[in-house]
């Protein structure tokens, strides 16, 4: 102890010392333990050892102190410690929480072993007339995707059904899975021997059958050259099949049949075998029929087994036949025979006179069966009865007969895989498929002037448009995307489309022109970089560095600006480039609902989740309402449950609230305004007089499924309106304008006379007019929904002599204006979306069908039996408004035996005046039918945030309302 510091009584009385006295003190007593206990076991040993290196009594700073071991010396150099505060952190969210795997579909992890070559598929790429690129479609659940599995499984042999299961290859998604249907287009490209085992590279898309899936057909399509669509044999052609055939006659594409599910005539409704040719027969006819209504020309041939455009199938028992090929099986079963002669008479009235071993068109004898049946059904159901019936005797024999070896397992198998194996056997690879679309679809190189004709906005006579009718991989690069498929993770997206012409390279940079692009207007438009391309197979990839013109390709890292279709072209030297047509789909959006997050602060990632969900849905709309509602339009039920699952789960993994579901409405007026309604321009410089009425039947359609178009000459669009609806010369060539787009179901007609008005004033406003007349009908004065079906004529008008006087800004609120006043003084009325259901029931249900449909406003339209089976099918429109639930209502009445479809079919007015003020509408009570107008107007107005009624002075000019007071017309109308 230092003496000078200390007293004799110990007592400190050296220098002053820092003010934290009293810590020290305290802290040098606990200094000792903890040191003591860190180095307890070491202590003696080193007062042994280093007893001279070590003073006894070191002082340790109080920064040196040291009473805990360090993070590193407890865990070791190279871990990351991370020290938290105590309760930043909710008790339920975890320190560090598990790394979470975002999985939405299934995937391979490797390539998978192929029977051919990856090399060989990609050599074939470059020679166009080896490829076929194909549509397969057809009614909800006629198997189309078992069809694919039954390919795939032909080309990849580790694939296969595992325990009667089906594999379902292309319903990628877990949703498709759970659900059993399936939801999205997925394509696949496999190299396919056809009969002569030349090989082919047949890119197939395995599209939805459910009707509010229709858009995803509508995007493949797009890009294929021809369409299989697929029929139930036993349930036949259904409202979807009808549907499809008409919109690939739409589109421009060859159709050709697959008569899928063969076994369940035999297994299931156990038809003998002449009656199951009849229904074949009658489901041939039906098509037949249907294409005759459909296709203008008539080279757009009908369908017959006998020209080789239809196939048999059974996917579940993975065979399919065409005439031809079973030709083949006698041919080289027996050898000597003629098989394309044979071919040709095995369908149709042939008979075999097996005295005279000829074929002729009379029975030789009563017993005598159709060659059909004979040759095939026969020989089909006696495969099928043998081995469901004695499988340890006559199955080894008739096994032995065609030439069929099993081993002792298989012989051991269930029915049913024992079934698919044997006919796997007999009928070998799906050749047949594979002649019927070589045969009777084109390869991309013929079909491309047919195909640039019908999508490319552009004139075919441009050069571009020649050399893309040439489908050549060293022209200009053109590519048309019609679909966005998600990333595993769901963060972003590829796309996919067709190369038209041109090469496209992995990490080339090229020009991406989305749906609003034109020569004029070049704004969407962006430069980007591809990233890597791949062949899509539904569950894998296969990369590759350059896909050639004619080919299908999967891109990567271009979606950014893309939203529904987009061109893909190359960066410079293409400038007179237009786009392709955006997707023309064969169904309407008119389903809407509201969704809000549950938290307000989450909007952003909701917004983020709509934007996304919106590429992912070909006809997905999404809009936000002026009282800032977000709406979401589908096509139906289930297509907006899908929509919110990806919403909630895969895009925004946040809580989403979501309104009842209503419909889009529109409005129309019935009677011609009852006087000429005007408006000023705020300056009082110009005057336009208008009235409406609504259009002839048929013309909105017409105009909407473009049969006629504005952008025609003069002379062919007057021609049109005289011959079909009888205008009158002048109105038919005095046709200003379609609203609200270009297919818009309205019109605006000049119908001034050239002596009261000054026409070429009239003429230079006309842009100005017509926009005006544009925004009034996309949002019509009733409840902000667009107008539909009125004729807005331009009677009079009195237009500045000074153009400073008559600008945009006057004319166009002006022209929507009288436009509105117009309209409400033709007895304006609301329109409601119809939907057309087709209903599958037993007959002892049809009384059932028939109360559930009335009591949601419904009608039958027709019932019948289907032919061959014991069903009923009914069909009948029903209010969309009143279709939601129609479904599960229908199955509780039915204990769930009837099935139905629904699909919009078109618009219809609702009864009842929705200006008729007298009518008050009280919460929760049914309205009476001539009340409905009203209610829905109001309820819209209130979803919308718009005041409770229509408020006419806005739309009435002071001296217009005069005259109407005149009048005495607006006897019913709120001011
Ligand atoms: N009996 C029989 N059933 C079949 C056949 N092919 C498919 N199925 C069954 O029919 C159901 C629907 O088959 P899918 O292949 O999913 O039909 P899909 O046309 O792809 O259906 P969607 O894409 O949802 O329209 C499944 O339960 C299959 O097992 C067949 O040839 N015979
Ligand atoms: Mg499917």
């Amino acid at each position: 102890m230092d003496q000078e510091l200390y007293d004799e009584f110990g007592n400190y009385v050296g220098p002053e010392l820092d003010s934290d006295d009293d810590d020290n003190e305290d802290s040098d007593e606990d200094r000792d333990e903890p040191y003591g206990d860190y180095g307890a076991d070491e202590d003696e040993d080193m007062d042994a050892d280093d007893a001279d290196d070590v003073p006894e009594m070191q002082v340790v700073l109080h920064e040196d102190k040291k009473y805990y071991p360090t993070a590193e010396e407890v865990y070791g150099p190279e871990v990351e410690t991370i020290v938290q505060e105590e309760d930043t952190q909710p008790l339920t969210e975890p320190i560090i929480a598990p790394v979470k795997k975002k999985k939405f579909s299934m995937v391979e992890q490797d390539l998978p072993e192929t029977v051919y070559n990856m090399e060989f598929l990609a050599d074939l790429m470059d020679t166009p007339d080896l490829i076929r690129n194909v549509t397969l479609c057809g009614h909800l659940h006629h198997g189309k995707t078992s069809f694919v599995d039954c390919l795939v499984s032909q080309t990849h042999p580790e694939i296969d059904v595992k325990d009667d299961k089906d594999i379902r290859y292309t319903d990628t998604l877990f949703t498709e899975q759970e659900r059993g249907v399936s939801i999205k287009a997925s394509p696949v490209t496999l190299v396919l021997p056809d009969s002569k085992n030349k090989s082919f590279l047949v890119n197939v898309f395995d599209t939805p059958g459910h009707v509010n899936f229709s858009d995803e057909v509508t995007a493949a399509f797009r890009i294929s050259d021809g369409a299989v669509v697929f029929v139930d044999a036993a349930e036949g052609v259904m409202l979807n099949t009808e549907r499809l055939i008409k919109h690939a006659i739409q589109e421009k594409l060859p159709v050709t049949i697959c008569i899928n599910k063969i076994d369940r005539l035999i297994l299931e409704l156990k038809l003998p075998p002449t009656d199951a040719y009849f229904k074949l027969r009658h489901i041939l006819e039906e098509i037949n029929a249907l294409i005759s209504v459909y296709a203008e020309d008539e080279e757009n041939k009908a369908v017959s087994p006998l020209l080789g455009n239809v196939c048999f199938a059974s996917s579940y028992y993975r065979f399919c036949f065409t005439l031809g090929s079973f030709a083949r099986i006698y041919g080289d079963t027996y050898g000597g025979i003629n098989e394309k002669e044979f071919a040709r008479r095995l369908w149709g009235d042939m008979y075999f006179n097996s005295k005279t071993r000829k074929f002729t068109k009379k029975p030789p004898n009563s017993t005598c069966q159709r060659s059909f049946v004979e040759f095939i059904l026969e020989p089909l159901y006696k495969l099928f009865s043998q081995v469901v019936g004695d499988v340890d005797e006559c199955l080894p024999r008739m096994c032995d007969e065609l030439g069929i070896s099993l081993t002792k397992e298989e012989k051991k198998m269930n029915i049913r895989p024992l079934l698919r194996i044997v006919c796997r056997r007999f009928f070998g690879d799906f050749t047949g498929f594979v002649d019927m679309c070589v045969e009777h679809l084109p390869s991309p190189a013929e079909n491309a002037k047919n195909k640039i004709e019908h999508v490319y906005t552009g004139s075919s006579d441009s050069d571009l448009a020649e050399v893309m009718c040439t489908c050549d991989p060293d022209g200009p690069l053109m590519v048309h995307t019609t679909k966005l498929f998600p990333t595993q993770d769901a963060t972003s997206f590829h796309v996919y489309g067709r190369v038209i012409s041109g090469t496209l390279y992995a990490n080339q940079e090229v020009k991406i022109l989305g749906e609003n692009y034109s020569l004029q207007d070049e704004e969407d438009s962006r430069f980007g970089q591809v990233g890597r391309l791949w062949i899509s197979e539904a569950r894998y990839k296969v990369e590759v560095n350059r896909v050639p013109a004619g080919n299908w390709v999967l891109i990567e890292g271009i979606d950014q600006p893309i939203v529904k279709t987009a061109t893909i072209t190359d960066v410079s030297g293409n400038d007179e480039v237009h786009i392709f047509r955006p997707l023309k789909f064969n169904t309407n959006s008119v389903m809407k609902i509201a969704v809000e997050p549950v938290n307000p602060s989450e909007l952003p990632k909701m917004l983020d989740g709509l934007r996304k969900v919106n590429k992912s849905y070909p006809l997905l709309n999404t809009k936000v309402e002026e009282s800032g509602e977000h709406i979401v339009l589908g096509t139906g039920e289930l297509y907006l449950d899908c929509v919110m699952h990806d919403l909630r789960k895969m895009y925004s993994e946040i809580d989403i609230k979501v309104a009842d579901p209503v419909v889009s409405f529109c409005e129309t007026v019935v009677e011609t305004s009852s006087l000429k309604c005007f408006a000023e321009t705020p300056n009082k410089r110009n005057k336009l007089t208008m009235i409406a009425e609504p259009l002839e039947k048929g013309l909105a359609e017409d105009i909407e499924n473009e049969v006629v178009q504005i952008t025609w000459p003069r002379k062919r669009l007057g021609e049109f309106f005289q011959t079909k609806y009888d205008w009158d010369l002048l109105a038919a060539r005095s046709i200003w304008a379609f609203g609200p787009d270009a297919t818009g179901p309205n019109i605006l007609v000049d119908d001034t006379l050239p002596s009261e008005v000054e026409k070429s004033l009239l003429g230079a406003v006309k842009d100005s007019i017509v926009q005006g007349f544009q925004w009034a009908t996309r949002e019509g004065p009733l409840c902000d929904e667009p107008i539909r079906n009125v004729k807005f004529k331009i009677l009079d008008a009195v237009i500045a002599q000074e153009p400073i006087h008559r600008g945009g800004g006057q004319i166009i609120p002006t022209a929507r204006r009288v436009a509105y006043s117009a309209f409400l003084m033709a007895t304006p009325r609301m329109m409601e979306p119809y939907n057309f259901v087709e209903v599958m029931a037993p007959a002892d249900c049809v009384s059932a069908v028939y109360t559930v449909l009335a009591r949601r406003r419904g009608h039958v339209t027709q019932d019948a039996p289907v032919p061959g089976s014991p069903l009923y099918t009914i069909k009948a429109f029903i209010p969309a408004i009143d279709s939601f639930g129609f479904e599960t209502d229908l199955r509780t009445h039915t204990q769930g035996q009837a099935f139905c479809l629904s699909v919009f079919h078109h618009w219809q007015i609702v009864p009842g005046d929705p200006l008729d003020k007298s009518i008050t509408i009280r919460p929760l009570e049914p309205q009476p039918a001539t009340h409905l107008a009203r209610e829905f107007m109001i309820k819209s107005r209130r979803r919308k945030g718009l005041s409770e009624d229509v408020s006419i002075n806005k739309f009435f000019d002071d001296p217009m309302l005069l005259e109407l007071a005149k009048q005495d017309v607006m006897l019913n109308y709120p001011m």
